[in-house]
């Protein structure tokens, strides 16, 4: 399995995030991507990705989004602000909200969510993660079997022209595009973080060309909230080519099974040249911001599952905040994947 990694993804590491209204150390840390990184070296020496440039971040999200990535902290400073850019103010109804002038306004304007900021190289990082999407979405439209994306800050929350849920570019998305634009007809994409992914479901939700299936914690009682339900199938289009399986808390492993095997049903059926994989490691029985029942050697079974597709498959990281398990529970996945 080849395995990408940029170094200036460790640029990103905000002060503080805002967490049952206190400012605390933030759950997602560039340490995360140091225990992946030493946890995965048996499969591979990671490669840097080279630079895709701008062009390839707007296949999928708003030109006038990415330019606020760009130019937000500068703005932010520039107001007299001390901490790092983290919105107070959000839009009462998006469908009619003017985009503010004021980078306040503009921060709120761009954010599903508060709790996530943003810093003077928050958008550097953030490139080089995507970067990292796309160079795997490159080796294996180029041939090799499989590749996993060593992705962070993450990208499944984030929207067509909204970051948050410590996401500023949707990488799965951006990897799923790649390969479209490099030939692939459909591709699908499954995400298995414990969270739903909103960001990759807003991106595609009119779309028949990439399917999206998501298996995550009850937006009813779990982080994003408000998106995630069953019934959210796709629009126009799009119709029938979005899948969500919501799951209650408490969750066993055979039931997030049946769901898996429900949403491989859908992969299977759609006839895809090649598969995205949100890996979120979140869904892991003793992860701080989850509630699944699912143990180490459950892990090492889902990435046997996912090789039983047979398809051409990048995997891109996403949540996961057990620090102590977190390097060996992607490799679990992993290697249960390469067998
Ligand atoms: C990529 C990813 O995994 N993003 C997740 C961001 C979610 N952070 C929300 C934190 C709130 C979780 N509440 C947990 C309650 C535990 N009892
Ligand atoms: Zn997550």
């Amino acid at each position: 399995m080849r395995v990408f990694f940029d170094p200036a993804q460790r640029l990103h590491a905000p002060v503080a995030e805002l967490y049952g209204g206190q400012l605390i150390d933030p759950f997602e840390s560039p340490q995360r991507a140091d225990r992946i990184l030493d946890a995965v070296s048996h499969l591979g020496t990671a490669s840097e990705p080279r630079d895709f440039g701008r062009e390839a971040l707007t296949r999928v999200h708003a030109p006038d989004f990415v330019a606020f990535l760009e130019e937000c902290w500068e703005a932010w400073a520039a107001e007299g602000f001390a901490g790092d850019a983290m919105t107070a103010a959000m839009p009462p109804d998006r469908r009619e909200a003017h985009c503010p002038s004021h980078i306040e306004g503009r921060l709120g304007y761009f954010a599903f969510s508060g709790e996530s900021a943003i810093t003077s190289t928050t958008f550097k990082a953030a490139r080089a993660s995507a970067n990292t999407a796309l160079a795997a979405a490159e080796a294996v439209a180029q041939g090799a079997k499989s590749a996993f994306a060593l992705c962070r800050p993450p990208g499944h929350h984030c929207m067509h022209a909204q970051f948050g849920g410590y996401c500023y570019l949707n990488n799965a998305a951006l990897a799923a595009q790649a390969m479209r634009d490099s030939g692939a007809a459909q591709v699908a994409i499954l995400d298995i973080d414990f969270h739903h992914g909103n960001g990759t479901q807003d991106i595609f939700y009119d779309r028949a060309d990439v399917l999206f299936c998501s298996i995550h914690g009850d937006p009813d009682r779990a982080y994003p909230f408000y998106l995630g339900y069953s019934e959210e199938v796709g629009r126009g289009a799009g119709h029938g080519f979005n899948h969500n399986f919501p799951l209650p808390e408490a969750t066993a492993f055979a039931a997030w099974l049946e769901a898996f095997e429900a949403a491989a049903g859908h992969i299977s059926r759609f006839g895809a040249e090649a598969l995205v994989v949100s890996l979120g490691v979140d869904i892991y029985e003793s992860d701080p911001q989850s509630f699944f029942r699912i143990s180490a050697p459950n892990l090492f079974e889902i990435g046997r599952r996912i090789a039983q597709f047979s398809m051409p498959t990048v995997f891109v990281m996403e949540g996961g905040y057990a620090n102590d398990e977190l390097g060996a529970n992607v490799a679990r996945v992993l290697t249960g994947f390469t067998g």
